[in-house]
């Protein structure tokens, strides 16, 4: 190699490193005269003149023998907008939303809150049988929402309940579900959370991880052949991205060029395993390049960020028709789930950082007060009628009869088939011979 120009002091391209001495080597670059093992083997020596003709190949032969080290670069850098004190550094980066779009902003992420606690609390009273709160999430949500079209289809996870509520899913639909009454739009056939509104192009969740996620690569084909202008956004948990389904989603999404915004919500955990045990890379942006997808990570929990790159992701796959990934970083504040105790596997006190330090609605509270838009009265008067709000869609949802029993049959088969037909009138039979040990008061009648 050799070495040609004198000594500067810069940045290193190849490890990025600040505080060493360089020389350029080759082709004007900066490169670290350090003995790293990164630095020295760092720029390309070909002394061949032809390029591979490989297919799919659109590199250089070289003559050194050099791994590619994941932990060369520095790792992919968090896009933010504001502070933790809800200042807004970058003037230019401000999307300059207005007062009522930052206030519905507000006011959802707290609903969703006062939400998530009132249906918890009812699972640990026996009164629903599952659920999931959304803490720390809520800017995800909010955010991303916001920035979409409302025709733009959705595929959830599960724990993006503000999404649906952005869009106008109301307390008493998502109470409904949740306690399987004759008003949930799924007949009460499914474990609470599993929302879904045909109304608000939200497809209904199916808990099985990373199943939506090649749906939703599906669907941007459909949209990319009908020209409908209107994209699909897919949220997954970085735990889902190790699902094999995933491959397949991220792999036909972008060989099909679908305008599909891939949304990542890395909240640290996939259940009890922590991102330590469930990869080695620079989290799941670092995988996009590899499928040719632009990428894009950005601080979850700054619900403005979260709106800019949303937005800008979603000119991007219709302007360019492809898909894009976002992961956005955040932190799961509550258990899993019920079915979840999550003081065995994480340290007292580490949720409790990001619910007062790090917390999005903490932040853009901070930004509403600093406009003069929010201040301390407010907000008391606003959580006292939030919880009234939502306590009543509580008791109206708990006063209602559930669904006949009989539909749980429907909606599978366009025409009922024979044999299934057979199993509704048997289960009708059985119900009715032991009507005693069924609690049918509390059903509609059946037929
Ligand atoms: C195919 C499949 N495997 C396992 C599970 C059990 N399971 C439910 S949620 C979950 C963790 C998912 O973590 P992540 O994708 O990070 O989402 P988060 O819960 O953190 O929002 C697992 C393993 C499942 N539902 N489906
Ligand atoms: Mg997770």
């Amino acid at each position: 190699m050799a070495a040609v120009g004198g000594r500067i002091v810069s940045r290193c391209v190849s490890c990025l490193s600040r505080t060493a001495v360089f020389r350029r080597i080759h082709r004007p670059r900066n490169i670290c005269t350090s003995t790293a093992v990164c630095c020295s083997k760092s720029e390309n020596v070909s002394h061949f003149e032809d390029k591979p003709e490989f297919p799919g190949s659109r590199s250089q032969f070289t003559s050194r023998l050099e791994f590619l080290e994941p932990d060369r670069f520095e790792g992919i850098p968090v896009y933010r907008v504001m502070s933790r004190n809800g200042e807004i550094p970058e003037k230019d980066q401000d999307p300059h939303l207005d007062k009522e779009t930052v206030l519905k902003m507000y006011h959802d992420m707290t609903l969703l809150n006062t939400m998530d606690r009132i249906l918890y609390e009812s699972q640990r009273q026996g009164r629903i049988s599952f659920y999931m709160t959304n803490y720390g999430e809520e800017g995800t949500h909010v955010g991303s929402a916001a920035a979409l079209d409302p025709r733009d289809l959705v595929f959830g996870q599960y724990r993006e309940a503000g999404v649906l509520m952005w869009r106008g899913f109301k307390l008493e639909n998502f109470m409904d579900q949740c306690y399987g009454n004759v008003g949930d739009k799924g007949k009460g056939r499914q474990m609470p959370v599993h929302y879904g509104s045909k109304d608000l192009n939200f497809v209904t969740i199916s808990s099985t991880l990373a199943t939506q996620m090649s749906q939703a690569a599906g669907a941007a084909y459909a949209f990319k052949r009908a020209q409908n202008n209107l994209c699909v956004i897919c949220y997954f948990g970085e735990g889902a991205a190790s699902e094999g389904d995933a491959h397949a989603a991220f792999n036909f999404a972008a060989t099909l060029d679908c305008p599909v915004i891939f949304f990542c919500r890395n909240n640290g955990y996939a259940i009890s395993t922590p991102t330590k045990d469930q990869y080695r890379g620079d989290g799941i942006a670092s995988r996009g390049p590899g499928y040719g997808m632009v990428t894009l990570r950005v601080d979850g929990n700054d619900t403005f960020a979260v709106y800019n790159s949303v937005k800008a992701a979603r000119d991007l796959c219709l302007r360019e028709s492809r898909p894009v990934l976002i992961e956005a970083m955040t932190y799961r504040i509550g258990h899993h789930s019920t079915s979840d105790d999550s003081s065995m596997y994480r340290e007292y006190g580490e949720a409790g950082y990001w619910a007062k330090k790090d917390n999005p609605i903490n932040r853009i509270r901070a930004y509403m007060e600093r406009q003069g838009w929010w201040d301390e009265k407010q907000e008391q008067e606003w959580m006292k009628d939030s919880r009234s709000r939502v306590l009543e869609a509580f008791s109206k949802a708990e006063a209602q009869k559930k669904p006949n029993p009989e539909l749980m049959f429907d909606d599978v088969y366009d025409e009922i088939p024979e044999h299934i037909k057979k199993q509704k009138d048997q289960m009708k039979q059985h119900v009715n011979q032991y009507k005693e040990f069924y609690p049918l008061d509390i059903h509609e009648e059946m037929t």
